[in-house]
């Protein structure tokens, strides 16, 4: 086999069935091997786009997203997206060749020659690999599986120098080892279990290490009458509707009171880091517990009294365990008594859910019509993809109820531009079924937008809303807040329709809220994706024209 059959059987022995990537000089190889192995290739218009194309596709299946890309300014194109993926917690596998096995690596001006290649890579992944032989290239993608497998998954960056990728050699496949799960420690569970037990009033806060442990977290929220809290990439664990469910997104200042009333927080797969908790984490370290995948986690942005290390699931199932051992509390054991305790949870829940979302309305006012007609027109198993714009952390974020995990691909950690469009593609590829939303502001929309013309040539399904304020909106208000000159963040008002429609896609202007849902609900059968143009009309959008003036 060539080094880019070797690469592309490794791919296919893991399960991959579709690749996003761009193909160049370096990277022949391997394109000539994709077709005989029945992998479906998606061709982002940037690596960037590829990049979060596969995020989305990871996030929304749990399957590692595969990128191919050529050397140099391509992969360094998907960087940003690899550094998105890190930060999230989101398994996709970047594959690029390099420079040539035998290189002195000292500027000897090849095309596509950077200064460190790797290094580049291997500072924004959880780690970067150059292999060194055709018969090591199976093995290399095997391990890149395993790891993004097992424990806190996270992206990998494989490099293939360029010459191995044409050369030929005896391989050997090698095939999935089925990953094994994280246990913590039993005496930790059942300590655990028994905090849990005796507390008042318990609380969960649930993140995206908890995605996969869905049903478990429901259970065990019921078994404990506990209240809910999800991080952005907890959002649609617990579907948003249930009787214990808060509210996702954890900035509002009535969160922090709930926390502050609990007697017992379990946090669940979540860091607590600042980019969910903008107004800070209240100190609630002495009643905490935590469970992470991440012993590196355990421990980071607050101490808990009890730390279980291991995977969301299993350690859930083993709390679950042990609660029905320790038996509910005699006087709550049987007929009313037990009803009336199952009331008081409720009620303390619905109490605080009036009190959070109160807040949550008044952060996302602008935005609250344009999200109420988008939820009118979500089915249950939606999926929406959204980007870094007000409408999208501060309108849909708390605002906008999801049912699924993983139902909010939102760029989190690393907080980029231009990560709804491509990852709602990877997602609507992923799910072809399921009815995929992209929200975006018109400033992060531009980062991407060359995207428009891969989904139009995928002839799917996606409804695109473009929240127009005429530029960088919230970077407009910081620079307003902070009484300094408004400048640099006009972007004038295109036509997006227009742009749109020139790209393949439909393009509609929509001129009032009530207009959207219906638009939406077209959007969803159509045979291309619809770009769904809203301009708003408020105090930032007014003053950035004027600035264009
Ligand atoms: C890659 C990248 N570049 C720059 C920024 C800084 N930034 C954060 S929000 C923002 C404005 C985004 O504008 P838009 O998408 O229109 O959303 P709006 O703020 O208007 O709601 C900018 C420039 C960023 N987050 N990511
Ligand atoms: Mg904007």
């Amino acid at each position: 086999m060539t080094g880019g059959e070797a690469l592309v059987a490794g791919l296919a022995a893991h399960g991959v069935d579709t690749v996003f990537g761009i193909p160049g000089t370096h990277n022949l190889a391997a394109y000539a091997a994709l077709a005989r192995y029945s992998i479906r290739h998606i061709s982002p218009r940037h690596e960037q786009g590829a990049g979060y194309a596969a995020d989305g596709y990871a996030r929304s299946t749990g399957r590692p997203g595969i990128v191919l890309t050529t050397t140099g300014p391509a992969i360094l194109n998907a960087a940003a997206a690899a550094a998105q993926a890190y930060s999230d917690s989101v398994p996709v596998l970047f594959i690029s060749p390099g420079m040539p096995l035998r290189h002195p690596g000292r500027g000897n001006g090849l095309l596509h020659e950077i200064k460190d290649q790797g290094a580049a890579m291997a500072a924004v992944v959880a780690y970067g690999h150059r292999v060194t032989s055709v018969e090591e290239i199976p093995l290399a993608v095997a391990q890149a599986f395993a790891s993004m497998a097992t424990g806190r998954p996270r992206p990998v960056h494989l490099e293939i120098p360029l010459d191995l990728l044409d050369e030929s050699a005896e391989v050997v496949i090698v095939t999935p080892v089925p990953a094994g799960v994280l246990h913590a420690p039993a005496e930790s569970i059942a300590a655990a279990a028994r905090a849990l037990r005796t507390a008042q009033k318990p609380l969960l806060i649930v993140g995206g290490g908890a995605s996969r442990a869905a049903s478990q977290v429901t259970a065990l929220a019921e078994a404990l009458g506990a209240p809910v809290l999800a991080t952005t990439n907890g959002k649609g664990i617990v579907p948003e509707d249930h009787p214990l469910f808060l509210c996702a997104g954890v900035q509002h200042p009535s969160v922090r009171a709930a926390v502050e009333d609990s007697d017992c927080v379990l946090a669940v797969g979540t860091e607590l880091a600042p980019s969910d908790w903008w107004i800070g984490l209240p100190g609630c370290g002495d009643r905490l517990i935590r469970i992470d995948v991440d012993a590196a986690s355990i421990n980071t942005n607050a101490v808990p009294m009890l730390g279980l290390i291991g995977d969301a699931g299993t350690v859930l199932a083993g709390l679950l365990d042990q609660l029905d051992q320790l038996g509910t509390a005699p006087a709550e054991r049987v007929g009313s008594a037990a009803d009336r305790a199952a009331d008081r949870a409720a009620n303390r829940a619905a109490e605080w859910r009036e009190k959070i979302q109160a807040d949550a309305r008044v952060e996302g006012a602008p935005w609250l019509e344009i999200v109420a007609a988008i939820a009118a027109a979500l089915p249950r198993d939606a999926i929406v993809a959204g980007d870094s714009a007000m409408a999208c952390y501060y309108g849909a974020l708390s605002n906008l109820p999801l049912f699924r995990p993983n139902a909010f691909l939102y760029p989190t950690g690393v907080g980029t531009l231009g990560y709804g469009l491509p990852a709602g593609i990877g997602a609507k590829i992923a799910n072809p079924e399921a009815p995929v939303l992209v929200v975006h502001g018109d400033g992060g929309i531009m980062f991407t937008i060359a995207e428009l013309a891969t989904a139009a040539e995928l002839g799917i399904a996606l409804p695109i809303v473009v929240v127009d304020n005429g530029g960088y909106g919230e970077i407009r208000n910081e620079m307003a807040d902070r009484d300094e000159p408004i400048h640099a963040v006009a972007l004038g008002r295109p036509d997006f329709a227009a742009l749109a429609e020139s790209l393949g896609c439909h393009g509609i202007r929509i001129e009032s809220a009530a207009e959207l849902t219906a638009a939406i609900q077209t959007a969803f059968v159509a045979d291309r994706p619809t770009v769904l143009h809203i301009r708003e009309q408020s105090r930032a959008a007014d003053d950035m024209l004027r600035q264009r003036d």
